[in-house]
């Protein structure tokens, strides 16, 4: 069994286990040589064959635990019609979204066109060792709903007038969402991962009075899922502080995600009943060894005696050095 696994699933707290979000990805020369050779980022994660080689770079280079399958949470939004653009240094941008023609989707349209990702896993599982865990990963639907309806106004804000001027009924597509989104689960676990991992990167941007309906409850009904059919699961609501501890205890997933605000020791003493993941800010990569080292060392110790996966608050910074990455992971597993 894996190590992930094994802390996950069975709560070992004796094994260490180790992956980062965005392990595959822009700080890798080796990535970015396939990218500058595939511009369209969508065609990118089709090709079954590149996106199973991007999956296995970070696990050709450095000592990780997992491997987590190279593909985007928008394809979810593309499989369903909407077409998706990535635009260079601004991010991706969504074709307008059609109330009509989304709710029209059928299910069998949407696996064969996410067929290529499934292949994908399965030529990765037949390269990756056996004791190596094979992520999947969805968004959750509150996040992918700020794609498909274009809210965001910056970084940090939604434009919430969108929301409320255009009178949709956000509940339902919610639940259609997450409808389509239990099948992609369960395709990828079909053909070869074994964990899932649920990002619900914009859930800090939902208004306090919404955040159970649009956050707690939309993961709650995904985690039920995976639980029915016996995949583990974690979450990562970003960005939602001290909701942490609310969150945790509605949806119940097996694993938690910290983002890099939550303070280590609160998670210790609020988070009851799940595992802990990550947490470390991606930003100490960039700073002195010494600090990077420093900040590690931090997330060790508080959680060293309660089942822990080692990981960050957030993906990978393009602009980090590789050495560091191994670095840290050798830091972490002879500590
Ligand atoms: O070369 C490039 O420009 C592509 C950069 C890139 C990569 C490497 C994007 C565009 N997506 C990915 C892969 C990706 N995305 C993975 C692969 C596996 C791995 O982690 O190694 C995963 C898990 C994701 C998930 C994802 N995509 C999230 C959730 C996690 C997070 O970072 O919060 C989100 C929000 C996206 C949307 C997305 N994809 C890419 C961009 C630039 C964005 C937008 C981010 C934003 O709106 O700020």
């Amino acid at each position: 069994m894996s190590t992930l696994k094994k802390i996950l699933v069975d709560k070992d707290k004796s094994c260490k286990s180790v992956w980062f979000m965005r392990q595959a990805g822009r700080y890798l020369p080796e990535f970015r040589k396939i990218r500058s050779e595939n511009k369209n980022f969508i065609k990118l994660c089709l090709n079954s064959e590149l996106s199973s080689e991007i999956t296995l770079q970070p696990i050709k280079r450095f000592n990780l635990d997992s491997a987590i399958i190279f593909s985007d949470i928008l394809m979810t939004p593309y499989a369903l019609g909407q077409e998706v653009e990535f635009i260079k240094d601004q991010g991706p941008e969504l074709s307008e979204f059609n109330l009509e023609r989304f709710l029209d989707n059928n299910e069998t349209e949407f696996s064969k066109k996410l067929n290529p990702i499934y292949k994908s896993i399965e030529k990765t599982r037949k390269k990756l060792h056996k004791n190596k865990s094979l992520i999947a990963f969805i968004g959750a639907p509150w996040t992918l709903l700020v794609y498909m309806l274009n809210l965001k106004k910056n970084k940090n804000e939604l434009d919430l007038d969108k929301l409320n001027k255009k009178n949709i009924n956000i509940i339902k597509i919610l639940d259609k969402l997450i409808k389509f989104l239990s099948i992609h689960i369960k395709n990828q676990i079909s053909a070869g991962a074994d964990t899932v991992q649920i990002f619900d990167s914009w859930a800090g941007l939902i208004p306090n009075k919404d955040i159970k309906n649009y956050c707690f409850i939309t993961n709650a009904k995904l985690v039920e899922f995976c639980k029915k059919e016996k995949i583990p699961n974690i979450c990562f609501p970003k960005g939602i502080k001290e909701k942490y501890k609310d969150f945790n205890e509605t949806v119940k997933p097996d694993g938690i995600n910290l983002d890099y605000e939550i303070d280590p020791l609160w998670a210790k003493n609020n988070l009851r009943n799940v595992v802990i993941q990550g947490g470390l800010d991606p930003k100490v990569l960039l700073k002195s060894e010494d600090e990077m080292l420093k900040g590690a060392t931090k997330y060790i110790e508080v959680f060293k005696d309660i089942p822990y996966i080692f990981n960050l608050g957030h993906g990978l910074l393009p602009e980090t050095d590789p050495d560091r990455v191994d670095k840290l992971i050798e830091y972490y597993r002879n500590y």
